[in-house]
């Protein structure tokens, strides 16, 4: 057994007796209760999973294994040409809740490495699509391909023990994250740079890597890519991606397709793919005034002009954040450092002035402040990653992370099929005549 696997399964072994025990002892106490609204407005706030990698409060925002983004950065190894911190080593905090020393960090940078080659199917599906298919439906297929060589389904047709199934869980997920920049970055060639295909450096780590294959070479570059793949990571359990890998891995669908089915959910607008949104809109504003430096009245009419015609304002509000949101600090503080001048910087920054008292004046948007995809694409774009149809692979190669881990930990535990009860409005009018 490898060194991660090994303390993965002595954690995990010693968890799943301890969960055992209280759920016999307090299985039947109330943790929370739900009201209507609730029932009808997407389950905010229920707590109703079990995820153990991360998790987030509206106000101080996401907590790895409780250390929040500024003391990740400061405690994480790196490397020693880089500031940022390697996300192999928060991958390791998320699995077995330990921070790595930078020997472990290195084994695991070899270990990726050495699970890195793709199955030949995955190119030929990559190759047989369109290159004017967009990237993160690119990016499904390839990942639900992966499958044909899954641990998992191959030891469950064998007749696998359901106490080994987080062992075949633990091989695919990294396999996954093993293969997953590859792919991301083979996309990317394809897509926007004529299919020249750049091979892997394998002095390089897991993100270093992936931003040499993207065909970028920037030492900030790099460094972006080390913080950008850490900061995505996880947002505990109930964000829509980290949520439906979690249903579909529960009904023992291997990895690799609740990876895909997590990144259909990632692809849509009001989660992963606002940051593609952000740039779009942001481009539209200054091709409309016809500069990169609009006055923040400027701005601010776009802003109305936005919500006059019904639509939202991408990259701010949230479902459960009340705060700006650190990962947008962490980008901010990014760029303040590096690319202060950057004009879509400034812009960004600009619309953190003007947004939220516009958002706020509604009256109804609980969150008037910028998420995470607010500040994105503005960095990408300064060093040439302008092509904002990609952002959102970005998000899903840096997702798998946490995800990868967390399904690592309900296998272990041994969590059931998810099945949560659904009702009619017919039921809510019966409930309210014989409750009100
Ligand atoms: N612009 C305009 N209106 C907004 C808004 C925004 N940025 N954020 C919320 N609202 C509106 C909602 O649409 C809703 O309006 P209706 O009552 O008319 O339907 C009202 O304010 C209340 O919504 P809420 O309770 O504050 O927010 P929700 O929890 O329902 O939704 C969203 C959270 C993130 C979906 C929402 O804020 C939004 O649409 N934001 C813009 C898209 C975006 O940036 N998504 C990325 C989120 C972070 C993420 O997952 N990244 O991957």
């Amino acid at each position: 057994m490898d060194r991660l696997k090994q303390k993965f399964y002595e954690k995990s072994s010693a968890l799943k007796t301890e969960v055992r025990s209280l759920l016999k002892e307090h299985g039947a106490l109330k943790v929370d209760e739900v009201n209507l609204k609730q029932v009808f407005g997407g389950m905010r706030g229920v707590k109703s999973m079990i995820w153990e990698t991360s998790e987030l409060d509206a106000h101080e925002g996401i907590r790895f294994r409780g250390y929040n983004i500024p003391q990740l950065r400061e405690k994480l190894p790196k490397r020693k040409d880089g500031k940022e911190p390697l996300p192999e080593g928060l991958f390791w905090l998320m699995l077995v809740d330990e921070i790595p020393t930078q020997e472990d960090v290195d084994w695991l940078t070899d270990e990726w490495e050495k699970r890195s080659k793709l199955p030949e199917q995955t190119i030929k599906v990559l190759d047989a699509l369109d290159a004017k298919t967009h990237p993160m439906t690119q990016f499904v297929i390839a990942i639900a391909s992966l499958n044909s060589e899954s641990v998992f389904v191959q030891r469950y047709a064998e007749g696998m023990n359901k106490n080994d199934y987080w062992d075949a869980t633990y091989e695919d997920a990294m396999n996954l994250l093993a293969r997953l920049p590859i792919i991301a970055a083979y996309i990317y060639r394809k897509t926007y740079k004529g299919g020249e295909h750049i091979p892997q450096d394998n002095s390089l780590d897991w993100a270093g890597n992936f931003a040499h294959m993207l065909g970028i070479d920037n030492p900030d570059f790099k460094s972006l890519m080390r913080l950008y793949l850490t900061i995505h990571a996880d947002h505990e359990g109930g964000n829509a991606s980290a949520h439906t890998a979690h249903l579909v891995n529960s009904t023992l669908s291997d990895p690799f397709l609740s990876y895909s089915a997590a990144m259909d959910s990632l692809a849509g607008p009001l989660h992963g793919l606002a940051n593609q949104e952000v740039i779009k809109w942001i481009n539209r504003m200054t091709d409309k005034l016809g500069t990169d430096k609009p006055t923040k009245d400027q701005i601010a009419q776009y802003v109305q002009d936005t919500l006059d015609s019904g639509q939202v304002i991408p990259g701010y509000g949230h479902a459960v954040l009340r705060q700006p949101d650190p990962r947008f600090t962490a980008q901010r503080v990014f760029a303040e450092e590096y690319i202060k001048d950057d004009a879509t910087v400034q812009v960004v920054w600009d619309l953190f002035e003007v947004v939220p008292d516009i958002l706020g004046s509604l009256g109804k948007v609980k969150n008037p402040w910028p998420n995470v995809d607010a500040h994105s694409g503005a960095i990408l774009v300064h060093y040439g990653l302008t092509d904002y149809t990609y952002y959102t692979v970005l998000f899903g190669v840096s997702r798998a992370l946490g995800i990868m881990s967390s399904l690592c930990w309900s296998r272990a535990l041994g969590l059931p099929l998810e099945r949560p009860k659904s009702t009619n409005t017919a039921w809510v009018k019966s409930f309210l005549e014989k409750n009100t």
